[in-house]
């Protein structure tokens, strides 16, 4: 399976993605190419539509004291749901489909997240910090929300200006 990752302004990030209800092979390739990929772009987290796979499918490798990414710290999440939110954190966040730009977003400190894994089995996670925003990020993704859509009214306009000069720059130097 090969897999690229949308960029903003892609459409296709605007999906409602689709709950899994069948854990087999097919969901397994997903995950399977998905992490490489997440990985190689020097993410901590992605969701299936990031590329192209409108389903409620998330990965998660959040950094350790170290700084290091281990594969046994990878998390999958099937169909997650926040179903308990206190607090509040702000994090400079960032997005792989959103390339090179990183602004305040503030969230919710710590949720707790119902999931099934992807066997089908029920798992319940009580979180703060950054896995707690990196859940956050990606469960907007599952319903077409990207971290620039929290964005002031004057922020978004920033954003856009800048974007779109980055975005030709990028052109011209790779023609
Ligand atoms: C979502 O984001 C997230 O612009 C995951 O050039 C964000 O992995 C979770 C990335 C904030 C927790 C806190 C972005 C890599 C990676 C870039 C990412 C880039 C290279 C973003
Ligand atoms: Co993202």
């Amino acid at each position: 399976m090969k897999l690229s990752i949308l960029e903003y302004p892609n459409k296709r990030l605007k999906e409602i993605s689709k709950e899994i209800n069948k854990f087999d092979e097919k969901l397994h390739k997903l995950l399977d190419a998905m992490y490489p990929i997440m990985m190689s772009s020097n993410g901590i987290g992605l969701a299936a539509i990031q590329v192209s796979h409108a389903k409620r499918v998330i990965l998660l490798n959040i950094p350790d004291e170290d700084n290091e990414q281990p594969a046994e710290n990878l998390i999958e999440m099937i169909n997650p749901i926040i179903t308990e939110q206190r607090g509040e954190i702000t994090y400079q966040e960032g997005c792989l489909s959103v390339p090179n730009f990183y602004e305040d977003i503030t969230r919710y400190e710590n949720i707790t997240i119902n999931y099934l894994d992807r066997e089908g089995n029920t798992k319940l996670l009580e979180t703060d910090g950054l896995m707690s925003i990196a859940v956050q990020h990606e469960v907007d993704h599952l319903n077409g929300i990207l971290f620039i859509d929290k964005l002031s009214y004057s922020r978004r306009k920033k954003f856009e200006k800048e974007y779109k000069k980055a975005q030709k720059e990028k052109k011209l130097t790779k023609k």
